[in-house]
This record gives structure tokens, C-alpha cells and sequence, in this order.
């Protein structure tokens, strides 16, 4: 029986002396634990005479709901003072500076992508994607290149299977469209193409292009000349000239190379920023446009040499390198 009073006066004497909530669990394991004093008490209840076995089972649970009540008491003490010292410790300085988040900034790229578009879309030409991953005959076929024809060579690319490739030119949605529409016709897209390349200071395996084409009665070079020579101005400046140099695509006829030059960069030298030229009689004929009645441009150009150009960059490569300290120049 005394044992039992003793071991409420320990565990009273320990409370007292408690600091922290961990100092309260080491006390509850010890008196009221699966091997606590009270706990083991209560197993010597079996050797009890009978008779003593309901007052020694009372005393000793009111003497565990004690303990256990005490430890309450304290507890909530013990926790008030802790959260407080907590609460003094991390108090948070409310006009300390924060940390300033990066602007977010528009790529050199997608600047260059705004400007076309209000350009283009400007003129009335009315702006379509086609896929990255292309068909081989629209890539090639739809553009009137003969089978196995060395022009291919020139725009080495990725194969997926024998009909598919990763787009060599953006070229390609000229068949998609004239699949569907009839003249008059004005659009234009951009996008990335892909060519097994030796990667340089301005060649990627991965860059864009711009294309657009117009069919329509009496488009003539005088058109194109006039659109291309516009875009020039309006990218480089009033005083910039524009080049035309006969050229060779498979899709044209003529064809020339397209090259512009301005006081402003490069001391005035040409510099190409494209194909252009009228669509091939054969591809208006073969889409069930009358060729007698109607003809158009087609132009496609670089979107990389643009902002190289405009802004002095001499690597291709910082496109593709999401430096910060290189795209915040352009914002
Ligand atoms: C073409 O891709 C023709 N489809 C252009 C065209 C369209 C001609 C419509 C006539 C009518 P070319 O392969 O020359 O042509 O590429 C055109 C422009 O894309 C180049 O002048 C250059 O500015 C850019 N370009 C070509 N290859 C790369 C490359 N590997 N890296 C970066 N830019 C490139």
C-alpha cells in the first residue's frame, strides 16, 4: 500500500522540478508507462489476499488519474511558456527588405516573332502553323522537288520513318494550304526547322523561319520586291537596301537570293537573309490552280539573322543558352 503513496510522492517531486514538455514525457513513461511503477503495481494485485484485492485496485487508480492529472496541469504550463519563447526567438521583422524576384523577360527571339507578325498580319496576311514533325511530301514532294534531286542534299534532316521529317523549311505549309484554299491567298508562318548541320556561329541544327506566299492575279516580282523591301525598312531602318541575286529552289521560277545591307551594321556589307521567288507554275498547276491566270510569291528567311543583325550578336548560339545577362540586354 505505501509503495503506492511513494510512488505519487516521486512523481509529484519530479513535476515540480520540470522544465520542458520532453522532462513530462520521461516522467509519464516512468510512473504511468507500459513498465511504470503505478503500472507495475497494479501486477501484485494477483497476489493479494481476496479480500484486500477492491481497496488496493481503487487506491492505486485514483492514484494513476493523480499522477496523470498532475501531468496535465503541468503540461499546459510548460507548453504556454515554450510557445512564448518561440514566439520571442522567430519574430519576424515585418520591414525587413524582401528578396526581389527576377523580372521575367521577353526572349530576343519571340521579339523578333512580335514584330513579323504585327508586320505581316499588317499587309493582310493571315498568319497558319503546320507541324514540326512533317510529311515527307510536303516538305519535299508539294514543293516540286524530284525524287532523289541533289536540292534535297542541302536540307540533310532528321528521318523519323520513310514518310516523316523534322520540317527542313518552313516552305512546307504551302501545300497544306493550297490542298484547301483558292486565290486570293496571303499567309505566312513561322517556325523552327530542323537540318542535320554542322553547328556554327550561324548555323543551328534547330533554327527558325519565316515564310510567307501570296497567289493571286497579276503578283508579279515588282510584289515581292515591294513586301520584302518594306520588312527591311521597318527591321533595319529607313536607309537600308535590299539585294536580289538569282537563285536556285526546286519550288520557284524565278528564284533568287534575298540580302539586304545599311550603314548600321557590318560597314554596309550584304548580308543574306533568305530565299524568295515566284511559286513554280508546276505547283499552282498540280493543286488545280490556272497558272495562266494566276501567280504568286514565296519568300523564306531566318528569324535568327534578324535580331543578329539588328543588335550586333555574333553567335547563334546565345539564342539557345537562357543566359540572363544576354536576354536582358534586349528588354
Ligand atoms: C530555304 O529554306 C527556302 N525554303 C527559302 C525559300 C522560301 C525560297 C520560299 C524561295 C521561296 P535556305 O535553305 O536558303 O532556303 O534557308 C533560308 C534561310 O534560313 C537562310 O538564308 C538562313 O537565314 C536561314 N537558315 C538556313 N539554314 C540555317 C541554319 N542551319 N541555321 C540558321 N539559319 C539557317
Amino acid at each position: 500500500m505505501s509503495s503506492i503513496s511513494e510512488s505519487v510522492a516521486e512523481a509529484q517531486a519530479k513535476l515540480e522540478q520540470a522544465q520542458r514538455l520532453s522532462d513530462l514525457k520521461e516522467i509519464e513513461l516512468e510512473f504511468l508507462g507500459k513498465s511504470g511503477k503505478l503500472t507495475l503495481l497494479m501486477k501484485q494485485l494477483g497476489s493479494l489476499p481476496a479480500e484486500e484485492r477492491p481497496a488496493f485496485g481503487q487506491q492505486l487508480n485514483e492514484a494513476k488519474s493523480r499522477v496523470q492529472g498532475l501531468l496535465n496541469e503541468k503540461h499546459d504550463a510548460i507548453a504556454d511558456l515554450e510557445l512564448s519563447e518561440i514566439m520571442a526567438s522567430e519574430s519576424i521583422d515585418v520591414t525587413f527588405p524582401g528578396r526581389r524576384r527576377a523580372k521575367p523577360l521577353c526572349h530576343v527571339l519571340e521579339l523578333t516573332i512580335q514584330d513579323l507578325k504585327s508586320f505581316f498580319t499588317g499587309l493582310g496576311f493571315e498568319y497558319l502553323e503546320s507541324p514540326d514533325l512533317e510529311e515527307f511530301r510536303y516538305n519535299f514532294d508539294a514543293l516540286n522537288y524530284p525524287p532523289g534531286h541533289p536540292a534535297m542534299d542541302d536540307q540533310d534532316t532528321f528521318y523519323i520513318d520513310a514518310d516523316h521529317v523534322m520540317r527542313t523549311q518552313t516552305t512546307a505549309l504551302q501545300g497544306r494550304v493550297f490542298e484547301k484554299k483558292k486565290p486570293p491567298i496571303r499567309n505566312f508562318t513561322i517556325g523552327r526547322c530542323y537540318r542535320n548541320e554542322a553547328v556554327d556561329r550561324t548555323h543551328g541544327h534547330t533554327f527558325m523561319q519565316i515564310d510567307a506566299f501570296m497567289v493571286d492575279k497579276g503578283v508579279s516580282m515588282a510584289h515581292l520586291k515591294g513586301v520584302l523591301s518594306e520588312l527591311a525598312r521597318t527591321l533595319f531602318g529607313s536607309e537600308t537596301k535590299t539585294r536580289f541575286r538569282p537563285d536556285f529552289f526546286p519550288f520557284v521560277e524565278p528564284g533568287v537570293d534575298f540580302a539586304i545591307s545599311t550603314p548600321r551594321f557590318a560597314d554596309g556589307r550584304w548580308l543574306e537573309l533568305g530565299g524568295a521567288g515566284l511559286v513554280h507554275p508546276k505547283i499552282l498547276a498540280h493543286y488545280g490552280i490556272d497558272p495562266s491566270v494566276y501567280s504568286g510569291f514565296a519568300f523564306g528567311l531566318g528569324v535568327e539573322r534578324m535580331p543578329m543583325l539588328r543588335y550586333g550578336i555574333e553567335d547563334l548560339r546565345h539564342f539557345f543558352d537562357n543566359d540572363r545577362r544576354f536576354l536582358s540586354q534586349f528588354n
